[in-house]
């Protein structure tokens, strides 16, 4: 059944000229892959792993193999998963929105790829690609082939030395200098932002609701559950990311 959507949401998209969307993990849950905090999800990452074990700079140096191994097997399931109808609305809309002459940027926490599988084409990754790995001596950059690995850690294929990290943004590391650009500039003329699939605690991303809001814009939330951005936004819209954003879309673009 298509989700109701209320009308000022419908309005907001339809006037909107300057769009901004932060997706997090809930908009590929549909997909097949993991959250990281879902409450309701027994498959959570950090309810099964301690993200100090796995997602940190230290944890690699102690222990490269372990975490090879947990990447290994999340791009797997990365590479098995196609884009659900969530990613597919957040590309119609981009298209719709530029063709009108508007501007839209995708500013996502996932390191998925899915965005731009779904056909995306401004997308900034925040937390960087699990499909790109870099070698910790000469930093040459590597397209990562499909799992199983041949070995664990993986050695750099260019120097032979060096041995590889994925391309994601660890806690305590800086995110990637152009995707903080892309989004100060962004944040600063929107006029609406979209927050999508995020449990909004992991900073800098959690504050660009905030930011967006300061400059003037309206700030819709897309959620199946509440999280700290639920009070603050204009509107909260709870449910399925793979449904409300095909609804939403298409009740402010559909003809009749
Ligand atoms: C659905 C759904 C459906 C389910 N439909 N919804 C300021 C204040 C406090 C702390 C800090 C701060 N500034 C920096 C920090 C430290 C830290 C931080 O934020 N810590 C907090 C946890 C307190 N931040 C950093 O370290 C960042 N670096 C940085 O800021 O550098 C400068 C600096 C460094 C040091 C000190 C100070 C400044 C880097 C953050 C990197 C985060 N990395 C990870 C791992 C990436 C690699 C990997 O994939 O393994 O990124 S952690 C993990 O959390 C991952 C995610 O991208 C990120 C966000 O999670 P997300 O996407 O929100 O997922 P969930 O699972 O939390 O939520 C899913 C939501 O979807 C839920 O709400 C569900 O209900 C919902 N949902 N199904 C719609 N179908």
């Amino acid at each position: 059944m298509t989700p109701a959507v209320p009308s000022p949401a419908i309005g907001a998209l339809r006037d909107a000229r300057s769009i901004v969307v932060v997706t997090g993990a809930g908009v590929s849950a549909e997909s097949g892959i993991p959250t990281f905090r879902d409450k309701a999800d027994p498959d959570a990452l950090w309810a099964k792993h301690d993200p100090m074990d796995l997602a940190t700079a230290e944890a690699f140096m102690r222990d490269p193999a372990l975490v090879t191994r947990w990447y290994e097997w999340r791009l797997c399931r990365c590479t098995a998963c196609r884009p659900n109808p969530g990613h597919v609305a957040l590309a119609r809309l981009e298209a719709l929105v530029t063709r009108a002459g508007g501007a839209f940027t995708l500013l996502t926490q996932n390191v998925d790829g899915l965005h731009q599988e779904a056909g995306s084409r401004n997308v900034h990754e925040l937390h960087g690609s699990i499909r790109v790995w870099r070698c910790l001596s000469c930093a040459t950059e590597h397209p990562m082939p499909d799992p199983p690995f041949r070995e664990h850690p993986l050695h750099c294929p260019r120097c032979g030395k060096g041995i590889l990290r994925p391309g994601v943004v660890w806690f305590g590391e800086m995110l990637p200098e152009s995707a903080l650009v892309a989004a100060d500039r962004a944040l600063t003329n929107c006029d609406l932002f979209l927050s999508v699939g995020t449990s909004a605690v992991v900073y800098p991303a959690a504050a660009f609701a905030h930011g967006a809001r300061a400059h003037g814009a309206t700030v819709i939330e897309i959620n199946r559950d509440p999280t700290p951005l639920t009070k603050l936004a204009d509107l909260s819209l709870m449910g399925k990311a793979g449904e409300i954003l095909p609804a939403l879309v298409g009740e402010a673009f559909d003809e009749g």
